[in-house]
Order: C-alpha cells, then sequence, then structure tokens
C-alpha cells in the first residue's frame, strides 16, 4: 500500500470527497490540515500553488477531482464499466460546475452573502431537478452500487444545506440517497470521528 498524505486547509471543502474514499476504502493516509497563517509560507512550494494536493509515496498529484477520481479507481468506486465511469465522471463534474459558481473567496461578506442567495435560490433549482431526474428511482445515481459519484452529491450537498436547510425539500429522492450514502458503516463513522468545521 503506497504512503498517502493529503494536504488541505481544515475543512471539509475539496478534500473532503478525498477522505470519503479514504474512510470508504478503510486505506490509511495522513490528514494533513494546514493553518491558515502558515499558507503563504507553504503556496510556493506546491505545484501549481493550490491545495487539496495528495502525496503518493512522495509523488505529488493535485487538483481535487484528479485526485478523487484515480482513489476512486483504486477502490472499485468509479464505476463498474467504461460507459459507468463516464457518467459518474459527468455527475461529479455536473455537482463540481455548481459548487464553482459561488464566490467562496470573496472577501466582502454583503457581496457574498447575495452571490450565495441568489446562486441558492434561482440556480439550485435546476440542476436539483435534472439530478433527480437522472437518479429516478434507482438507490445510486449510476450502476447497482455506490460509486463517488454519490459521495460527491453528499459532500457537497451537506454545504449547500448548511446555507439553506430546504434547498432540496422538494426532491425526497435526493435526500435519501444522502441518508443510503451517510448510512455506509465507513462512511458513517468518518463524519462522527472528523473535525466539524462550518464547510
Ligand atoms: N480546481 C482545484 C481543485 O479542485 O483542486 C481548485 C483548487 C483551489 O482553488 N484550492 C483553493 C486554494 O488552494 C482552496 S479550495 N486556495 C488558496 C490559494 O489559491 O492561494
Amino acid at each position: 500500500m503506497p504512503n498517502y498524505k493529503l494536504t488541505y486547509f481544515n475543512l471539509r471543502g475539496r478534500a473532503e470527497i478525498c477522505r470519503y474514499l479514504f474512510a470508504y476504502a478503510g486505506i490509511k493516509y495522513e490528514d494533513h490540515r494546514l493553518e491558515g497563517a502558515d499558507w503563504p509560507k507553504i503556496k510556493p512550494t506546491i505545484p501549481f500553488g493550490k491545495v487539496p494536493i495528495l502525496e503518493v509515496d512522495g509523488v505529488i498529484i493535485h487538483q481535487s477531482l484528479a485526485i478523487a477520481r484515480y482513489l476512486a479507481r483504486e477502490s472499485g468506486l468509479a464505476g463498474q464499466t467504461p460507459v459507468e465511469q463516464a457518467l459518474a465522471d459527468a455527475i461529479v463534474d455536473t455537482i463540481d460546475d455548481f459548487m464553482m459558481l459561488f464566490p467562496w473567496a470573496e472577501k466582502n461578506q454583503d457581496v457574498k452573502e447575495k452571490a450565495f442567495n441568489d446562486i441558492l435560490t434561482n440556480k439550485a433549482p435546476e440542476l436539483l431537478k435534472d439530478l433527480d431526474t437522472f437518479l429516478g428511482d434507482k438507490k445510486w445515481f449510476v450502476g447497482k452500487s455506490v460509486t463517488w459519484a454519490d459521495f460527491y452529491w453528499d459532500v457537497c450537498s451537506t454545504t449547500l444545506l448548511s446555507y439553506k436547510a430546504d434547498l432540496a425539500d422538494k426532491y425526497p429522492r435526493l435526500l435519501a440517497l444522502r441518508d443510503r450514502v451517510e448510512a455506509l458503516p465507513a462512511i458513517a463513522a468518518w463524519i462522527q470521528k472528523r473535525p466539524k468545521t462550518a464547510i
């Protein structure tokens, strides 16, 4: 088993999908959480200057979704066939496109709050409707077993619901999918023990 070190801030953020995958696969790793104050010193030492990064026996992989896709493949959660893999990727990218609409780093709190409210009120319904249609009455987004797309929905919707608790009330099937992911024993244990952070 390679030696894994995941570096990010003390947030769920863009590293949490990787932490879910490590937890589910039962793979040991170092969950290295940077102090914000140390970041300016560390940033220039990191290829491409952004986190998360994953070190695999010293080889540095950047981009959260590249890291997560690698971990999903390693743990059998990428999809069972090439088509399932493409569909799981597509769901992840669809959710990620939406998450990237938010001005996460905006310093002006009024501007930030307005933008968040606008996206959650006016843009989220379309995404949720499409995800609900795609899921239909299936147990998981893709194929017959859980994939990293289901994990990504849980991770991202946890953050979205923290901003707007009734966001998905019209979509009980999407909420039930969250419940199924969070009931997986390894995921339930991770959620229980992870550091509690706002996002
Ligand atoms: N698309 C990249 C990914 O998914 O890994 C985005 C990485 C990114 O923007 N990371 C932020 C960061 O490193 C934290 S979420 N911010 C500090 C900086 O840019 O100096």
